[in-house]
């Protein structure tokens, strides 16, 4: 009988134990989620359709971002700090790491020794609440709700339906930046230690014989939930599987292209429905720091040493292309036309 009774109640202690550790939907003033509890306690939207809370890296190197909660592969679409070859890397230690949400309303993201890292430099004082929205926004509004601070304003290589690219934003991935320019068409620019070089639309041709238009200021590019990406300059992708009730991205790809990405909700892999760079040969970047290629097998052989160096640093990022499918479109490039300098003087 006490044997039946321990079978019994057992399911029940447990879910108690498990309680304790549900997602939180709300951050308040003075609360704190520590890295250490990064598989416990996290923020959920309301929806489930995202998280964000600590990820772990690698071993005792945790970055605190948002991610598609239902993915096979954890896929995460905004980090708070994030790896970039120019201000380098700022995971935080596992232990005595923490993102809190201060009485000045600052949400700080600390290490071990508490020096921060990263924070929101919001102060709205008390009632100030930290929420993450069905689309994937991270919000933190003053105590009148008033968003006062957004993880949509400050993208870091994804941009999720809904979230305007806007003339203060942009995608970047490594040294590649989508961007609004000057002359308000929306480009690729490679930005690296010792060239800089615009490689989309096609430097060759002027914005109008690339079908874009220089006249409309407004720029704002978006993505929205049919599976149009409209940009202001004119430039258009239509999803492949376009229609209602898909989750999709726009991810600015360690190769330098952008795509759009869908979920088969079944499977939970990503699927590329769309991308801007058809001609992978174009970008520029892939040739090594002086940029020169050369029309032999160099820039193909460059391009790959480069790349397998990129991947293993990236490994957690397996829901991106593969190395195979890399390999695939360089190796695509067999006739010797298809290979463009990527900087000449
Ligand atoms: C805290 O640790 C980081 C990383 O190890 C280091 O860069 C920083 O200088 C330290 N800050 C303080 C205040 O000790
Ligand atoms: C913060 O504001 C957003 C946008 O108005 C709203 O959807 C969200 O529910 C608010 N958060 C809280 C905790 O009320
Ligand atoms: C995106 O831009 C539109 C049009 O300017 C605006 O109404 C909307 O509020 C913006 N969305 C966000 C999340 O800022
Ligand atoms: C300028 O771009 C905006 C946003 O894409 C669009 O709504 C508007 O119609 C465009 N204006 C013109 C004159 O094309
Ligand atoms: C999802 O993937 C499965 C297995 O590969 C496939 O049979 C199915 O057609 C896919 N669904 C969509 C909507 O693409
Ligand atoms: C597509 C892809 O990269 N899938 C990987 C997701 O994670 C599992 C388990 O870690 C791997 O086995 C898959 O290869």
């Amino acid at each position: 009988m006490a044997a039946l009774f321990y079978l019994l109640a057992l399911p029940l202690l447990s879910f108690q134990f498990c309680s304790c550790a549900l997602p939180w939907r709300i951050m308040t003033t003075g609360s704190h989620i520590r890295a250490e509890d990064h598989d416990k306690i996290f923020l959920l939207s309301p929806d489930t359709t995202f998280s964000c809370g600590f990820h772990e890296l690698g071993t005792n190197a945790f970055t605190f971002p948002i991610w598609y909660t239902n993915t096979n592969n954890r896929t995460v679409v905004w980090t708070a700090n994030p790896y970039s070859p120019k201000g380098g890397y700022s995971p935080v230690n596992k232990y005595g790491s923490r993102i809190s949400l201060n009485r000045d309303g600052n949400l700080i993201l600390t290490d071990t020794n508490g020096s921060t890292v990263w924070e929101s430099k919001t102060s709205s004082g008390k009632g100030t609440t930290v929420t993450l929205l069905n689309s994937g926004n991270l919000v933190i509004n003053d105590s009148s709700n008033n968003i006062v601070w957004q993880s949509f304003h400050s993208p870091t290589d994804t941009l999720l339906p809904g979230q305007n690219l806007t003339k203060d934003t942009r995608l970047v991935y490594g040294y590649h930046n989508l961007y609004f320019d000057n002359d308000n068409v929306l480009r690729l620019l490679y930005d690296g230690l010792e060239i800089t070089s615009i490689y989309w639309p096609s430097p060759d041709y002027n914005p109008e014989t690339n079908g874009r238009n220089r006249f409309n200021s407004t720029r704002i590019a978006v993505l929205d939930d049919m599976g149009n990406f409209v940009s202001s300059d004119g430039f258009k992708i239509q999803a492949s599987d376009l229609g209602p009730g898909i989750k999709r991205r726009i991810t600015m790809d360690y190769d330098g292209n952008f795509r759009m990405y869908s979920l088969n909700a079944s499977t939970g892999e990503w699927v590329i429905t769309g991308q801007a760079v058809i001609q992978m040969c174009y970008v520029h970047g892939l040739c090594g720091k002086n940029g020169l290629c050369d029309y032999t097998g160099g820039l193909r052989y460059q391009a790959i040493a480069m790349m397998s160096v990129a991947l293993s640093c990236l490994e957690e990022r397996s829901k991106r292309p593969t190395m195979d499918e890399i390999v695939k479109v360089l190796m695509s490039c067999d006739d010797e036309d298809d290979f463009h300098p990527a900087y000449s003087y």
